[in-house]
């Protein structure tokens, strides 16, 4: 071989290891690619020459088995895992103190001379302390001087998969369900382990494996067995499993004439059926229940309310320390009610009347994980009550797998809302959190937007709202941009100022789907497959399943009126919160059209009128999504080749879908309006006809 041949191979294969390439996603943000700086390895190197584990815990086994696993990513060296250090200093030591002030999951960092000890008040507080240090490496942190100490705010930080017996996932959009039920028990998938690995190192210590509309099958012994093998993996990750359960359950699995809740019978089935489930998983966390809800049977069927159905539960399940999380999303179908008043107006008189181990899980607003809502009315008002959250983080309503929209600041927005209940800074947080009512449970959950698609999300970049969701649910006052640049570097690149672009694009996109989509307050929740608007659609099985029952666009103008003018659910907040609201001249732009019937016409802050900011809106935003694009095109070469390539085609699709949307708007809205498109914007190429046929050919796919 010539030597230029020889210089011109080396060179080729010297690129080839400098710059990221084809990268399919799957490890997610525990990637532990060798850092590149020599002198950040050798640092970290000093520190990191043992873990020493003298515990027999599978939990903090598994803690120092990721630490090793991590470490020989990132530094390239084995360390080896020892019971002692044999008075060696240059290691990291795992140890349980449960004098330690941390609460049960929370855990110390510290380095000394070299030695870091990574101190947990629990098993389980080890192990987030593993994934905190592996943390601070992946982010290239300096650990001379670590010091750090962090405990969990919430005490359940759950996932709801929303996932059916078929491996069906409802609002699904990553492939189908994680679960094989048709192996289980008997194969274990791999990646059952390397799902826990990333809840755990989020601090993730439940999951809900099945829908909210629940098949009874779950309870049977069959999926029992199924249900317990995933537990049994789960178990050294701190995980704990739940089950979604079909209230009538009693009558469809067993054979009783009624599933009313007062029922003696009823009430045996459950706690028998609730002592099997413990033979087959002794550390089962509880139930999530959705009753009465969108054709779902529950309580009210026998007379009965929400409390009676939940505390019969609640009363299975006390003697194993279980939990029952029954959800507050219902509404009825009746077309002359506000959907939005619904949750509140069942939940609130129910206050204080539920069992000790139940926690009523309120979706964060009062409709239904719009790309916008206020916080809902229920958080603040059931201080007797513990309130759990419930976010989406599977995108229904944000665009599926082909829109980007980083979620972190949808949470945030609702968990830093000020409930004033308490008087000012009664935060959302502060109400989940448990520490304005001091409730004894307090919970968090995500709907999962996982599936089998080979990188997790479909959307390489909703990894990252899994992982944002998980890091509030520890600590809800870490900021947007702070989660988002962590996952960054840990996922996409270290490189500093690829980086931040990509955090900066991040952090816009929410905005600038909200402008194309449902800008000013408009929302969309009614029925269908939640993809493309249809602002049209005027018939369905149900009234409150219509898109005009929600916008109300007419002649005059558009907006829902809640205030006492129309439907008052204004009246459900504090009044330091209605003030905020009540005067459509005063209503921050945001949430404008949540409250108030706007005219056309009417003067805006902004200096426009409603059509034109409505249109300067959606325009603006389906033209950022260029700039989304520009701005990934930026980071190229920091960015490994397949995943940029992947993003670079949804970014595609996704300004092609943006234009449609904002189309789809602006041409039903201008028959209200009447008006014409304001300059410079132009108007739309096709006709409002075109754009039905888009959605239904949409539709029918
Ligand atoms: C809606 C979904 C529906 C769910 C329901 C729920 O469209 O599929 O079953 O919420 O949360 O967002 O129960």
């Amino acid at each position: 071989m010539s030597s230029k041949l020889i210089f011109l191979l080396l060179l080729t294969t010297l690129c080839k290891a400098g710059t990221p390439d084809r990268d399919d996603g799957y490890r997610l943000w525990l990637k532990y690619d060798l850092i590149k700086d020599a002198t950040k390895r050798a640092a970290y190197a000093r520190s990191t020459q043992l873990i020493v584990l003298n515990s027999t815990s599978p939990i903090q086994k598994t803690a120092a088995e990721e630490l090793q696993t991590g470490l020989q990513g990132l530094l390239g060296k084995t360390v080896p895992i020892v019971a002692s250090a044999g008075g060696k200093t240059g290691g990291i030591t795992l140890t349980t103190n449960a004098a330690a002030s941390l609460n049960s999951e929370g855990y110390q960092l510290s380095n000394q001379q070299n030695t870091i000890t990574i101190t947990g008040k629990t098993d389980a507080g080890v192990l987030y302390g593993a994934f905190a240090l592996l943390r601070q490496f992946q982010t290239l942190q300096p650990i001379d001087r670590l010091s750090l100490t962090s405990n969990p705010k919430i005490q359940h930080r759950m996932l709801n998969h929303w996932d059916n017996t078929d491996g069906s996932i409802e609002r699904g959009y990553a492939g189908q369900s994680l679960w094989k039920w048709y192996e289980l028990p008997e194969r274990i998938d791999p990646r059952y382990r390397d799902y826990a690995r990333a809840n755990a190192s989020i601090g993730i210590n439940g999951t809900v494996v099945n829908n909210v509309n629940a098949s009874s099958r779950f309870l049977t012994a069959e999926y029992l067995q199924k249900v317990a093998a995933l537990a049994n993996v789960f178990r050294s990750y701190g995980i704990k499993v739940y089950l979604s359960v079909y209230f009538p359950a009693p009558k469809t699995i067993g054979g009783l004439k009624t599933a009313d809740p007062l029922d003696p019978e009823v009430n045996k089935w459950w706690a028998d059926k609730v002592n099997e489930i413990y033979k087959f998983i002794p550390d089962f966390g509880g139930f999530l229940v959705k009753a009465n809800s969108e054709g779902q049977p529950g309580p009210q069927d026998y007379g009965r309310n929400h409390a009676d159905g939940a505390n019969m539960l609640a009363k299975a399940l006390a003697p194993h320390k279980g939990i029952v999380i029954w959800r507050a999303f219902v509404y009825k179908a009746d077309g002359k009610a506000d959907r939005f008043k619904a949750a509140y107006d069942e939940f609130n008189p129910l206050d204080g009347q539920f069992a000790k181990n139940v926690i009523v899980q309120v979706k964060n607003g009062p409709i239904d994980f719009q790309p916008r809502e206020p916080f809902s009315p229920i958080f603040g008002t059931m201080p007797k009550t513990p309130l759990g959250m419930e976010f989406q983080i599977t995108q229904e309503y944000l665009g599926f797998a082909t829109h980007l929209v980083y979620e972190a600041p949808i949470f945030k927005e609702c968990l830093d809302a000020d409930t004033y209940v308490s008087g000012k800074g009664s935060t959302v947080a502060k109400v989940v959190d448990g520490s304005l009512h001091q409730y004894p449970l307090t919970a968090i959950a995500g709907v999962a937007n996982t599936g089998s698609d080979r990188n997790w999300t479909g959307h390489p970049l909703a990894q990252a709202n899994w992982y944002a969701f998980g890091r509030l649910a520890w600590d809800h006052t870490l900021s947007s941009e702070a989660i988002a640049n962590e996952w960054v570097k840990m996922t996409l690149t270290t490189e500093l100022s690829s980086a931040k672009t990509i955090t900066d694009l991040l952090l816009k996109s929410r905005e600038i789907y909200v402008n194309y989509n449902t800008p000013l307050g408009l929302s969309r929740p009614w029925t269908g497959v939640h993809f493309a608007p249809e602002p049209w659609q005027n018939r369905s099985s149900r009234p409150d399943w219509t898109a005009v029952y929600y916008h109300r666009a007419d002649s005059l103008g558009i907006g829902f009126e809640r205030t006492a003018k129309g439907s008052n659910a204004l009246a459900q907040y504090r009044p330091e919160v209605q003030q905020q609201w009540n005067n459509p001249a005063t209503c921050p732009l945001p949430y404008l059209l949540w409250f108030h019937h706007v005219l056309w016409t009417q003067k805006l802050s902004t200096g426009r009128t409603l059509w034109d900011e409505l249109c300067t809106r959606f325009y603006t935003g389906a033209d950022s999504v260029g700039w989304l694009q520009k701005q990934w095109a930026s980071v190229r070469k920091d960015v490994d080749s397949e995943t940029f390539a992947n993003v670079a085609g949804r970014l595609e699709t996704q300004q092609k879908e943006a234009i449609w949307w904002r189309d789809a708007w602006v041409l039903y809205l201008q028959e209200f309006a009447r008006q014409p498109i304001p300059a410079p914007f132009k108007k739309p190429e096709r006709s409002l006809k075109e754009v039905k046929e888009l959605v239904d050919i949409y539709q029918l796919r």
